[in-house]
């Protein structure tokens, strides 16, 4: 490279980028440590404003390093190593009327793999920039407004969820192999990734990837959550029925099972599925060593739009750890001055997974705002408080201060 590009190249690092919301990311400061595992031991909540060293977060370029750290250390901890884009990346793209697949095959010069999803698009013509797209883990379970297109994402296919014997199984660990550290949540959104690529470098699909949105339920909504946190080139995250591993913090959700109430814990989800990277097992019993937890996860997603969905009518949920933990994670967006871009919804009285139609005006409020270009009042934040005799106390929980870092 010739010098006066390369000082160029240096001159246009992140660190001078302005932030945007979808399609971009935070400005990383030039000197920002990420080790993936620290000395750390707090029954509380893990403070998001403070760096590993201790040392307070003031501005939105110190949250810019701040969620790399929790990236390193999730991915440390409890998620795997999710690897970067491959060498090779390419798509194919063929429409019959609304439906149309895009088949996708990534991988290095000598080792590839393929897979297609499906899309559904609307049979309207297609705003400027293409039309917006939800790619559905295992398809949705949301209503989707108008306008909008549909990706079916076989997010099992890339890495499978059956029990523990799905360990290194799927398109992703034929391609990284067995004994790729990554759990199955990080081989989605490694799929998810590849996705966006193979929007944004094949020709005529007429998407928007400025506009992409993501979604899944239950376990598939773990994994949604998961691909917003990783993935910042989705704009807007849905997660539904996420429950353990999901939008709940582990420390909340040990709390309401010593209170009490049955709900799913570390020590028990590692058992049962192969969500989490094996040294993991190391830490459920011994939670208060992790120098995150899930309002950290969900906090990743910040400054970009997300609302969640959980349902108290499964006390395996947890209902408890599902507000207390959002409400931890809620500060972040407060801290950047975007609190109406994180919402968080709790009812009953409907089936796991089924969405409950007098939730629709406000699921839709936030694709009219951030998906679709339109006004709407987002400041959706709401609980029937049903914790089975636990009570969230948040002065138990979170114990910083929350401060401005600045307006986005
Ligand atoms: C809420 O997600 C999971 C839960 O973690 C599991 O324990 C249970 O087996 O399955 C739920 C799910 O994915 O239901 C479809």
């Amino acid at each position: 490279m010739a010098l006066k590009s390369l000082l160029l190249s240096l001159l246009t690092v992140p660190a001078l980028a302005a932030p945007q919301l979808g399609g971009g990311v935070l400005p990383i400061p030039l000197s920002c440590p990420t080790p993936s595992n620290i000395k750390f031991n707090d029954t509380k909540l893990p403070n998001p404003f403070a760096f590993d060293t201790g040392a307070p977060v003031r501005t939105i370029a110190d949250w810019a390093c701040r969620r790399e750290q929790i990236s390193s250390l999730i991915q440390g901890y409890e998620a795997g190593t999710l690897p970067p884009k491959p060498a090779h990346v390419s798509a194919t793209f063929t429409k019959n009327g609304t439906q149309a697949v895009l088949n996708i095959t990534a991988g290095t010069n000598t080792k590839r793999i393929s897979f297609a999803p499906t899309i559904t698009f609307p049979n309207t013509t297609a705003p400027k920039g293409g039309f917006p797209l939800v790619i559905a883990y295992g398809g949705p379970s949301i209503p989707i407004p108008d306008g909008v297109a549909v990706m079916n994402y076989d997010n099992s296919g890339m890495a499978e969820q059956n029990d523990q014997s799905s360990r290194g199984v799927g398109l992703f660990f034929d391609l990284y192999g067995q004994n790729a550290t990554a759990s199955s949540m990080t081989a989605w959104v490694w799929g998810v990734s590849r996705i966006i690529d193979a929007l944004e470098s094949t020709r005529n699909v007429n998407i928007n990837t400025q506009k992409i949105a993501v979604t899944g339920c239950s376990r598939n909504g773990k994994g949604a959550l998961m691909a917003g946190a990783f993935e910042d080139r989705i704009a807007l995250t849905i997660p539904q029925e996420s429950g353990s591993g999901g939008d709940t913090c582990w420390r909340l959700s040990k709390f309401e099972q010593d209170s009490g109430s049955v709900v799913q814990e570390a020590v028990e989800i590692v058992q049962e599925n192969v969500w989490f990277s094996t040294n993991f097992d190391n830490y459920v019993h011994n939670i208060s060593l992790l120098p995150y937890d899930h309002h950290l996860l969900a906090a990743m997603v910040a400054p970009r739009p997300m609302i969640s969905y959980e349902n108290t009518d499964f006390v395996w949920l947890s209902p408890l750890s599902g507000f207390g933990c959002m409400t931890a994670a809620h500060t972040v967006w407060e801290a950047l001055g975007v609190e109406e871009r994180h919402g968080f919804v709790q009812v009953g009285g409907h089936e796991h997974c089924a969405f409950p139609s007098n939730l629709t005006d406000g699921l839709f409020a936030f694709f009219d705002k951030f998906l679709l270009g339109k006004q709407a009042d987002t400041n959706i934040f709401t609980t029937n408080d049903v914790f089975n005799g636990t009570t969230w106390v948040p002065q138990d929980w979170i114990t910083w201060k929350t401060p401005k870092l600045g307006l986005l």
